[in-house]
C-alpha cells in the first residue's frame, strides 16, 4: 500500500524539494500552503501521483482542525508529517525588533506546528504508526546576533520533540528533529520582507546546503528501519561552523 506525507509550507524551499523527492519515491502526498496556485502547479507537474493540497495558514487553529478532519478517506492515514511551514522575520537586536514579526514568528513556527502535530498525532496514535518531522534549526541551538526569537522558536521545537519522544515512546510513533544552518531558499527573502538583493548577500561566496539536501535527509529518517529513531539532525554546509563567545571589552 502507498504510504502517506503531509507535508506542510510544500509551496517553496524544504517543503517543495520534500514533496518531489516523495513523489518520485511513489508516496502519495499532502502538500500544504498558502500559496494555492503553488499547490496546482506542483500537482500539473506530477500527473499519476496521488497528491491531495490544502491552501491552508497553519496559523489558523480551526482550520488546521477542519483540514485535517476533512481529509479524503484514500489520505486519512498520514504515514509522516513534516512540520516544515516556518519562517524567520527580520534581524533586528531585541530593543528594536517589530513586535509583529516576533508574534507571526511565534504563531507559525511554534503555535501552527502545534496545531498540525495535535491533529494529526490521535490518528497515528490509534494505528501505533507514525513518524512526525519537525524542521528545527542551527538557530535553536546557538545564539547569534539578531536571531532572538526565531532562535526561541526553534529551541521550543527542539525541546518539544524531544517531550513528544517520551510521551510516545509506548508506541511505535518516530519524531525526528532536523536543524539545518545556511540553507538558500526563499527563506532569507522572506526574512528581510522581500528585500532580495539583501536576501543574496546571505549566500554571497558560500555553499549553502539545497532544499534537495534537506529532502534527502527527511527521506533518509523515514527509511531507516522501524525500530530505529533518528533523534536529531544538526546539519550545516561545510563552509560554515560556530562562532566564538562575544566579549564586550570597555576601553582602557
Ligand atoms: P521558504 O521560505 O523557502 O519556505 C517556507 C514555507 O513555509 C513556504 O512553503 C511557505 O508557504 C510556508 N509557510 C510560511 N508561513 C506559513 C503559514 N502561516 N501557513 C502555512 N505555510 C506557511 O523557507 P525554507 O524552506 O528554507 O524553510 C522551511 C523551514 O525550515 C522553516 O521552518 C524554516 O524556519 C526552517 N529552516 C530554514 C533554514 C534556511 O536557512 N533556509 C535553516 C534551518 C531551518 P506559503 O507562503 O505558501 O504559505
Ligand atoms: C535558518 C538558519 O542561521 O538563518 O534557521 O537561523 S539561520
Amino acid at each position: 500500500m502507498q504510504k502517506t506525507i503531509l507535508i506542510t509550507g510544500a509551496t517553496a524551499g524544504f517543503g517543495l524539494a520534500c514533496g518531489d523527492r516523495f513523489a518520485r519515491e511513489g508516496w502519495q502526498l499532502i502538500i500544504a500552503g498558502r500559496r494555492g496556485k503553488r499547490l496546482e502547479k506542483f500537482k500539473a507537474a506530477h500527473p499519476g501521483v496521488p497528491i491531495y493540497s490544502m491552501v491552508l495558514d497553519v496559523r489558523d487553529r480551526a482550520a488546521v482542525e477542519q483540514a485535517v478532519s476533512g481529509l479524503p478517506a484514500q489520505f486519512g492515514a498520514i504515514d509522516v508529517l513534516v512540520n516544515n511551514a516556518g519562517l524567520a522575520l527580520g534581524l533586528a537586536g531585541a530593543q528594536e525588533a517589530d513586535l509583529d514579526d516576533w508574534e507571526t514568528m511565534i504563531d507559525t513556527n511554534i503555535k501552527g506546528l502545534l496545531y498540525m502535530t495535535r491533529a494529526i498525532l490521535p490518528g497515528m496514535v490509534q494505528r501505533n504508526q507514525g513518524h512526525i518531522i519537525n524542521l528545527g534549526s542551527v538557530a535553536g541551538n546557538y545564539p547569534y546576533p539578531g536571531g532572538n526569537v526565531y532562535g526561541g522558536t526553534k529551541a521550543f521545537v527542539k525541546q518539544f520533540s524531544r517531550n513528544l519522544l517520551t510521551d510516545l515512546v509506548e508506541t511505535a510513533i518516530r519524531v525526528t528533529n532536523i536543524e539545518p544552518g545556511l540553507s538558500e531558499s526563499e527563506f532569507s527573502i522572506v526574512r528581510f520582507h522581500g528585500d532580495t538583493d539583501r536576501a543574496k548577500q546571505v549566500y554571497q561566496g558560500t555553499r549553502p546546503l539545497t532544499p534537495v539536501d534537506i529532502a534527502d535527509i527527511v527521506y533518509w529518517v523515514t527509511n531507516v528501519p522501524p525500530h530505529v529513531n533518528i533523534n536529531t539532525v544538526e546539519v550545516m554546509p561545510v563552509c560554515q561552523s560556530c562562532g566564538p563567545f562575544l566579549i564586550h571589552r570597555e576601553e582602557e
